[in-house]
């Protein structure tokens, strides 16, 4: 299982750089990772096991986050519908890539944190508010989907770990809060 211990911070050089190219089929070793990844975020989510092993709270995971420079992020959004039990969307993606994007902009109110920062960055980060995507999944089966909002800004923040790049990185400096044009602010809740 996966625990906060795991989760390198911000100055480990693996954050900084370009992840590897996954190939398929993976290896089972590549396989346990997805999985563990992935349940890291479910139990980061669970109030009760969030406490007992100690978890920030995470709706997505980069495989460099954990010291492992290859090309695969676990994604788990859960509905905004309380009553809904299934994830607005949760899976292993590897090789994501974004193959088209809206000019739209969109950022959180509350801005992003990071499992690998330990302390709040103030500032608005702007992302695309639409995005398709390409991937792979652990059975080794194409994927292409179209995202937009939260889900789509979780998706962005994961393959920048996978390009070495960290939130804070597409803050303006000058005015954290400083918004360029045609770009809209989404109401966030979860992290
Ligand atoms: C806010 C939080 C996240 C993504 C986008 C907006 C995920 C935070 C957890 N991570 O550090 C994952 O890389
Ligand atoms: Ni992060």
């Amino acid at each position: 299982m996966l625990t906060m211990e795991d989760v390198i911070r911000e100055g480990h050089p693996t954050l900084r750089k370009v992840a590897d190219e996954m190939t398929l089929p993976l290896t089972n070793e590549e396989k346990e990772l997805a999985d563990k990844m992935l349940e890291f975020l479910i139990n980061s989510q669970d109030p009760e096991l969030a406490e007992k092993y100690e978890l920030r709270p995470g709706v997505g995971i980069a495989a460099p986050q954990v010291n492992v420079s290859k090309r695969m992020i676990a994604v788990h959004v859960p509905s905004e519908d309380p009553e809904e039990t299934d994830p607005e969307f949760s899976g292993i993606l590897i090789n994501p890539k974004i193959i088209s994007h809206s000019v739209q902009q969109t950022c959180l109110s509350e801005g992003e944190g990071c499992l690998s920062v330990d302390r709040e960055v103030p500032g608005y980060v702007p992302r695309h508010k639409r995005i398709r995507i390409k991937y792979f999944d652990i059975e080794g089966n194409e994927h292409n989907k179209r995202l937009k909002d939260f889900p789509a800004i979780v998706v962005q923040h994961e393959i920048d770990h996978l390009n070495g790049v960290m939130f804070f990185d597409r803050i303006d400096p000058e005015n954290p809060l400083a918004l360029p044009d045609d770009v809209d602010i989404l109401g966030s809740d979860t992290q």
